[in-house]
């Protein structure tokens, strides 16, 4: 899968001529509704603009890695930060975009600790600029069966654990993300056990596609989305990509997972993205496209054509050998 694209195959370039349009002229009719309404004016445009499109939070440079090719068309930055699961700020897919403004990701401390031969807290700031940040196209597809393409920005979480020297006993890494209740009015419910936990093997957290991830369309990360820094695994169910990690702790023993202590029996250790095992509530075998149908996200995740769902979403060529010789049923 690792073949150098043409040009115009690119998912930027696709998105360039396909999606910019589409969000201008919606931002058109949104000013055309406020102008009839008596508010329009440069407050108006602005509001108008950045419900729509990027524009609003910091720009994060970043150079498109190509390698991992997705000619998907992208999800518009509208549907991307309004359709979330952050349950931190709530359970309603609507909830984090309404509610996650209490959030402050910055200052912002990362401690990176066990089993390691250089732990470190690392400030933000310096984090970001541990390696160079490249816009990667990914998919993410959630386990309840919808699905969005989006351009993160990002290094592989590999370049950190290679900094901080994993001693031999290292077999696993656990994210543990932000709980503070003054900022997050979701932690007073009590639907998954806090701070949010997730892990991976340590082999599945020195594939190049584990994305470390600041950004998405070329900005800072939406509080929405797991301001300041987040993981993306693609070939995962969405859960694994814990938001707003504030720990990357090294272990010798598999580590307990938010979701899994919520439900063992729905949602495993692994979660890859596995068509042929359905969660015991609904089938996997296929997805909606958020953003497909006009509407938000809601009306995509019931409305949009059905797609079928790839194994581990499509990044088997790069993924599949990690798990050779494991049971995916058993290990789901
Ligand atoms: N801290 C935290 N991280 C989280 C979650 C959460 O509730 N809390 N939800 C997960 C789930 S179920 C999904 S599908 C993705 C959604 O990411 P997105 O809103 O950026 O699309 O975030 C994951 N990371
Ligand atoms: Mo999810």
């Amino acid at each position: 899968m690792l073949i150098p694209s043409p040009k115009w195959l690119r998912g930027d370039d696709i998105a360039a001529s396909d999606i910019t349009p589409r969000e201008t002229y919606l931002s058109r009719r949104q000013l055309l509704a406020l102008g009839a309404a008596g508010l329009a004016g440069p407050w108006a445009a602005r509001q108008a603009f950045a419900q729509g499109a990027p524009g609003k939070l910091a720009k994060l440079p970043a150079t498109a890695n190509n390698a991992y090719l997705i000619t998907d068309k992208r999800t518009p930055y509208q549907d991307v930060t309004t359709y979330n699961n952050f349950y931190e700020f709530g359970t309603d897919k609507s909830d984090p975009a309404r509610n996650a403004g209490t959030l402050r990701p910055r200052p912002w401390q990362v401690a990176v600790e066990g089993l390691v031969k250089q732990p470190k807290t690392y400030d933000i700031d310096e984090l970001l600029k541990l390696a160079p940040m490249e816009e990667r196209v990914y998919r993410l597809r959630c386990v309840e069966g919808w699905s969005m393409v989006i351009p993160w920005i990002g290094y592989p979480l590999a370049e950190l654990i290679r900094r901080v020297e994993p001693l031999p006993g290292a077999k696993f890494v656990q994210f543990i993300t932000l709980a503070d209740k003054k900022q997050m009015p979701g932690l007073g419910s009590g639907v998954l056990e806090w701070p949010y936990s997730e892990g991976l093997r340590m082999d599945e957290a020195m594939h190049p596609l584990a994305l470390l991830t600041f950004g998405l369309y070329g900005e800072v990360l939406p509080n929405q989305n797991g301001a300041p820094v987040r993981m993306v695994l693609p070939w995962k169910y969405g859960f694994k990509s814990a938001k707003s990690i504030v720990k990357i702790r090294f272990v010798d023993k598999q580590p307990p997972t938010s979701w899994n202590i919520a439900a063992p029996n729905e949602y495993g250790f692994y979660s890859n993205v596995n068509p042929d095992v359905d969660h015991p509530r609904w089938s996997q075998a296929t997805e909606r496209r958020i953003g497909e149908v006009k509407g938000g996200g809601g009306f995509s995740a019931l409305f949009a054509p059905k797609r079928k769902t790839l194994p581990f979403n499509g990044y088997g060529a790069q993924v599949a050998s990690l798990y050779q010789g494991l049971d995916l049923r058993k290990n789901f």
